[in-house]
């Protein structure tokens, strides 16, 4: 008796299986092949940065001559500045404004903001400071004179005018803003102040922007700013300040560098390179907007380079691997990011 049972269960068992193994093979005939967009692997292919085209644009910046407040060669590259973005298809808004500088010098400035699809209530921000450094005081000779500033200045503003123009070629599926802060260079020397002292007296543009938003409800997801992002061989430290506010973001961009295969850019180290003063710094206590700074840092050297304030920041430091580098993995980061 129990034997029978026991072949009988076993018939229906292998019954159940026969039907369940028929039943696998039908749907995959009428399956959607559409991929879906909750598989993480998948994902949306970003345009190619061309860095002959950042570098272009930094020659061009850098052509204007140094690009100080109150200059001529100032109002000239402003010009230029607005004239590409609206090119490329931005709505701009300028944001004139006067504020007073360390030497208590009346600075007249201009910030300038591209927004792309402005209508899109999910964005990101992207943000470089276009002034120049109106002295060399890091340099041993014409110490009073501006610098040409192509890394400290045009390189960032070179990476994201790019950017711009490949979003006009691939619309991207967040809304993006690009803003080009004025006055970030004009802070008293380094020397002057003791170490690890945070003052005002730089990035006056995004402090005036943050104090007198020139968008209302302005909330984008996260901010990017770039600054000194076009030397050769430079390092870009994961930055304190960026860490404390913006972790996740941080990560992203870092782990999106290291998969393109820049990681010794973008290097991992263990401790963050110290606060570092930089319009991200006003963003995100003043906006109260979550960003991070891909900013040229040598930790052993605890400088932004030999070249920085000096005479020496010039083309001659420009390399397009590094522009390369920067331009895809942020081109890269906004083209995938979820709205
Ligand atoms: C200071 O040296 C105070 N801040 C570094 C950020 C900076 C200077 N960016 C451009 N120039
Ligand atoms: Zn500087």
């Amino acid at each position: 008796m129990g034997n029978k049972l026991i072949v009988l269960l076993g018939v229906i068992v292998l019954l159940l299986f026969s039907c369940t193994e028929e039943r696998v093979v039908e749907p995959i005939i009428d399956k959607d092949p559409v991929v879906i967009d909750k598989d993480p692997v998948v994902k949306v292919a970003a345009p190619l940065f061309n860095e002959d085209s950042a570098y272009q644009f930094i020659q061009d910046q850098v052509n204007f001559g140094p690009r100080v407040p109150n200059t001529k060669a100032h109002i000239a590259c402003g010009d230029y500045l607005v004239n590409k973005l609206k090119g490329y298809g931005a709505e701009v808004i300028e944001q004139k404004g006067q504020v007073k500088a360390f030497n208590n010098a009346v600075l007249n400035i201009r910030n300038i903001i591209g927004r792309f699809n402005p209508q899109n209530d999910k964005r990101i921000m992207l943000f470089a400071h276009w002034d120049t450094r109106p002295f060399a005081d890091r340099d041993n000779k014409n110490q009073g004179k501006p610098i040409d500033g192509a890394n400290d200045g045009a390189s960032g503003v070179g990476v994201l005018l790019e950017i711009a123009r490949l979003i006009q070629l691939q619309k991207t599926n967040m809304g993006i803003d690009i803003i080009f802060f004025d006055a970030e260079d004009y802070g008293s020397t380094a020397s002057n102040i003791a170490a690890n002292q945070m003052t005002d007296d730089w990035c006056l543009g995004a402090q005036y922007w943050a104090k007198n938003p020139p968008v209302k409800d302005y909330r984008p997801r996260y901010g990017i700013l770039l600054d000194m992002v076009g030397a050769s061989d430079a390092v870009f430290p994961k930055e304190y300040l960026s860490m404390y506010f913006a972790q996740n973001v941080v990560e992203k961009v870092w782990k999106k560098a290291s998969e393109l295969g820049h990681g010794s850019l973008f290097v991992n180290q263990e401790i963050p390179s110290p606060g570092i003063t930089d319009d991200h710094r006003y963003v995100n206590i003043l906006a109260k907007i979550p960003s991070i700074d891909i900013i040229h840092y040598d930790m052993k050297e605890m400088d932004f380079g030999s070249f920085h304030h000096t005479h020496e920041d010039n083309m001659s430091v420009i390399d397009k691997t590094t522009l390369k580098a920067v331009g895809q993995t942020v081109t890269e980061v906004i083209y995938q990011e979820k709205p």
